[in-house]
């Protein structure tokens, strides 16, 4: 039977490559449903080359243009961003790649999620906000949750044959991004352009820039937590400027299980989609002599704040971690702007979160209100260009 799929998000950079794996191994998969926020044109070109059930273009302006664009082919064609929540409850769907940026993938990952559909997972933002509350859920419609982020691809295969009570830590590793080592005078000038380079990963806009401030690890040790039931003294950040070991479980004898392989997300994609199974794939395989040294260092949290304030966020807990997500997502968006410097964007963040409200136990409305109660707050910091010591 071919797994019947729907993917949130199928034209950024996850998506596009989620469509070549599933070209790829037509004899195993099903494309269902394809969604897209702003993207009118790859969403009708994607829809005309796969032809799914339904296709959803969540910005209501380009209704009309899908529509028209779709009328002579066998699909439906909805529009806005509730009919996300609800096309993936459809009966025809068996799991829902959540590829949607930032905050945006919250609600649909948690309609997904009620109607026992299960998830892979790549809107990692969506963990950040309500962990606590998604994982509750997922465990209650014995939903599983299966990561696409590569570090958490890397640790749950890892897990797999383990108990989890046997986890004694793990190694998310990071290739410290394009600034890996530079000074904070250097990190006082850096450009759009400059930021927008990553080394090893080829990714969209806003997980490139949170690579390049570390904040992309910081929201990534608090998915850990959530995805895998751990203590935050049990996970640990370790730079690892290769790229090739994508992530280490560390167990209670003391011996350690790592995950290696070229970067390719093309790779946890197809896990996430084959899991428990796996198949034959082109990928392009390693070559332990083209890396003779694989190397790893301390992060540098002291020029690169954010990976700090991701770990106090998850310390302090409660609507904490949404405060900071919806900080970011702020200021990473005045940087690409040019309305923030890259190096005040910590400070934003860190004073969005001492102005919030504290909330210990939220529901799904406190995490509504604080997103948006955040994302003024951090604009109003930059507006006024406050001097945040
Ligand atoms: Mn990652």
């Amino acid at each position: 039977m071919k797994k019947r799929i729907a993917i949130l998000g199928s034209t950024g950079s996850i998506g596009t490559q989620a469509l070549e794996v599933i070209s790829n191994h037509p004899e195993h998969f099903q494309l269902e449903v394809i969604t897209a926020n702003h993207n009118a044109e790859l969403l009708v070109e994607q829809a005309i080359c796969f032809i799914p059930n339904v296709v959803v273009i969540a910005n209501e302006e380009k209704y009309n243009y899908v529509n028209k664009k779709l009328a002579n082919f066998p699909i439906k064609v909805y529009g806005g961003q509730d009919s996300l929540s609800q096309v993936v409850a459809m009966d025809s769907i068996d799991i829902v790649l959540t590829a949607l940026v930032g905050y945006s993938g919250l609600l649909p990952t948690i309609a997904a999620i009620k109607a026992k559909k299960n998830i892979a997972l790549a809107n990692k933002e969506s963990m950040v906000v309500a962990g606590e509350l998604i994982s509750k859920l997922a465990y209650e419609k014995r939903v599983a949750i299966i990561p696409v982020d590569s570090e958490h691809s890397a640790i749950f295969q890892c897990l797999a044959g383990e108990k989890m009570e046997n986890i004694e830590k793990i190694y998310l590793t990071a290739s410290g991004g394009p600034f890996l080592g530079k000074s904070k005078e250097f990190l006082s000038n850096v450009s759009i352009e400059q930021a927008l380079k990553h080394p090893n990963w080829e990714m969209g806009a806003k997980i490139t820039i949170d690579s390049a401030s570390l904040m992309n690890k910081g929201l990534e040790v608090i998915e850990a937590k959530w995805l895998f039931g751990l203590k935050h003294e049990q996970i640990d950040v370790i730079v690892h400027p290769q790229s090739i070991i994508h992530s280490i479980v560390q167990f209670a004898d003391g011996s350690m299980k790592a995950q290696m392989g070229l970067p390719d997300m093309k790779l946890p994609i197809l896990y996430a989609l084959t899991f428990p199974g796996r198949l034959k794939s082109t990928f392009k395989r390693f070559n332990f002599l083209d890396y003779p040294n694989l190397t790893f260092e301390k992060p540098d949290v002291e020029n690169f704040k954010n990976l700090a304030l991701a770990y106090e966020a998850m310390k302090t807990g409660g609507n904490i971690p949404c405060a900071l997500n919806a900080a970011n997502e702020i200021t990473v968006n005045a940087f690409l702007n040019r309305k923030l410097q890259f190096i005040k964007m910590p400070d934003i963040i860190k004073s969005t979160m001492e102005r919030i409200n504290y909330i210990k136990t939220p529901d799904l409305s406190d995490y509504v209100e604080t997103d948006k109660q955040a994302r003024e707050i951090s604009k109003k910091l930059i507006n006024n260009n406050i001097n945040i010591k």
